[in-house]
């Protein structure tokens, strides 16, 4: 890897001192990707996961009902991999809907 650190500050005449600092992250870092899990559990309504994978992770009927059965079936599964903040708010949305409609579904975060 090719390291210019001290070229950074040399302007265009050449000189040592001034010019404007241009250094950039020799290696930038694309931000981590977290997946949104959902759990299972024995009285959230399987209609209702459905209705939740269908709003919040803009899936179809088809899809929904598939993730649903799998999370019903194993006990997790994924719903979305998204970056960080992202997959927290997907994460406060389905809790906040679960707790208004009295049911226990739980959501959670894994890094990818
Ligand atoms: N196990 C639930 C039932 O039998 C259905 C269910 C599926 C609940 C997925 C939560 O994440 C879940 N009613």
């Amino acid at each position: 890897m090719r390291c210019a650190e001290g070229d950074d500050t040399r302007g265009p005449g050449g000189d040592d001192q001034i010019g404007i600092a241009t250094k950039t992250r020799a290696k930038p870092k694309k931000p981590s990707q977290f997946k949104v899990l959902m759990l299972n559990d024995d009285y959230t309504p399987m209609e209702f996961v459905v209705m939740v994978l269908k709003r919040f992770f803009h899936m179809d009927l088809e899809q929904a009902t598939r993730v649903m059965l799998h999370v019903h079936q194993r006990g997790v599964g994924v719903c979305g991999v998204y970056p960080y903040e992202i997959a927290e708010t997907k994460v406060n949305q389905v809790m906040d809907f679960a707790r208004q409609n009295q049911h226990p579904l739980q959501c959670t975060l894994e890094k990818a």
